[in-house]
């Protein structure tokens, strides 16, 4: 094959582009060809209530580690920020500290969520100018940001909701975050033999969009950030018979950065996407992927931590046409029923994963834990046992 391999193995911190590959299914792609070369997701930014209590959680549950911090005492009298970090995976939490922050206004409107699903790019400005020829909404002009760190070029695009895409070139910068942050450890720490993490990298991000909008966002990825579709999607005959919701992926010319979209279907339950656009007060990331290369180690730490996981009937486990279906897996079927884990093969080989309950108090935003060994998708042969999963969760909320 020929084209250079987007290696992108800066601020991978240990998992190396071999690693990498096996935990969320690289392709290679020519990059030269790539009007919006996108290296890898830069972080996942959260607005929350309560970002002092928040960053706990995802150390205590998440096994994450605090690298960096801003907040009152750097300065930033707006909010407080925390960053995590987690083998190459960045999540930021913030919350808003004077009371006319409008992060507060944001945690108002759509409760904790998502607000910007960060890429790293090799190029800002390519990116921003390829970006608004084809119409996307620029919210920041390409502009450098200086510490004693050096410098970052950063500009950023508007996508479905409010979420944005901020782009970050972090090749003249060697400080732990961006400037106005400070390296910080948090006070927590780990349990006696806990695993050095909980996992190594964001796999996907899905988001969830409006009725029939869903075409929309998968022809704006094609056409701003020239992201390739993936094969794996829920058709009409699933969407009617029981998911009551149409999805499809795009993904970054390597696949390195994947983003299915969601849209409701009409059938004869409320859809679990609506429940969600009621509840976020519209579109937004519905469910991140966290890639494992032990999901054993991550469950069972994960509910030792007090995360809840969906239940998964025994049913799904007994059925002999799953054995038929998955063959040879790494983790007996006792064990994984044991767990509550799903496991899919396709002809690329096999993934095995589970799913939390809403980690929030509105029934938005929840995890999945994902172990590829060779599949590239997302766990079709899973989708009728997962909706149903997720729909008995939407009953006892009321909200079916
Ligand atoms: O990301 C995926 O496609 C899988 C399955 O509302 C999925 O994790 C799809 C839609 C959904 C929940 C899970
Ligand atoms: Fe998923």
């Amino acid at each position: 094959m020929t084209g250079t391999l987007n290696r992108g193995d800066q601020g991978m911190d240990e998992v190396s582009f071999d690693q990498l590959r096996q935990l969320v299914g690289l392709v290679e792609y020519d990059e030269s060809k790539d009007p919006f070369p996108v290296r890898a997701m830069d972080a996942v930014v959260f607005v929350v209530g309560n970002a002092t209590q928040t960053a706990l959680f995802y150390q205590a549950a998440f096994g994450m580690t605090q690298v960096a911090y801003s907040g009152p005492e750097t300065g930033n009298r707006d909010h407080k920020a925390f960053v995590l970090k987690s083998g190459s995976a960045r999540f930021v939490i913030k919350g808003g500290v004077d009371p006319k922050s409008p992060l507060l206004d944001h945690q108002r409107a759509h409760g904790d969520g998502v607000v910007d699903l960060a890429l790293e790019v090799t190029d800002v400005d390519k990116c921003l100018a390829h970006a608004r020829a084809q119409g996307a909404i620029v919210l920041e002009e390409a502009h450098d940001v200086t510490d004693e760190h050096g410098t970052i070029r950063v500009g950023a695009i508007a996508t479905y909701g409010k979420t944005r895409h901020t782009l970050v070139d972090r090749s003249r910068y060697n400080g732990v975050y961006l400037p106005g942050y400070v390296e910080k450890a948090g006070a927590y720490t780990k349990p006696e033999g806990a695993p050095k993490r909980i996992f190594q990298a964001v796999d996907h991000c899905v988001g969830n969009v409006e009725l029939g909008k869903m075409d929309y966002w998968v022809e704006w990825y094609n056409r701003v950030m020239g992201f390739v579709n993936m094969a794996e999607f829920v058709g009409d005959d699933i969407a009617t018979e029981y998911s009551a919701l149409m999805s499809k992926v795009v993904a970054n010319g390597n696949h390195r950065v994947k983003f299915p979209l969601n849209e409701p279907a009409i059938a004869k339950k409320k859809s679990q996407i609506d429940e969600y656009l009621e509840f976020y007060g519209g579109p937004g990331c519905q469910h991140i992927a966290l890639a494992t290369n032990d999901i054993i180690a991550t469950v069972t730490a994960m509910r030792a931590a007090g995360v809840e996981f969906l239940d998964v009937p025994d049913s799904y486990y007994e059925d002999p046409e799953l054995r038929e279906r998955i063959g040879n897996v790494r983790v007996p079927i006792e064990q994984l029923k044991e767990h509550a884990i799903l496991v899919d093969r396709d002809e690329d080989g096999y993934l095995l994963q589970i799913f939390t309950k809403p980690t929030g108090d509105r029934p938005t935003v929840f995890y999945e834990m994902i172990e590829r060994h060779g599949s590239l998708g997302f766990g079709k042969g899973n989708f009728k046992a997962l909706f149903e999963a997720i729909e008995r969760e939407q009953d006892r909320r009321g909200n079916l």
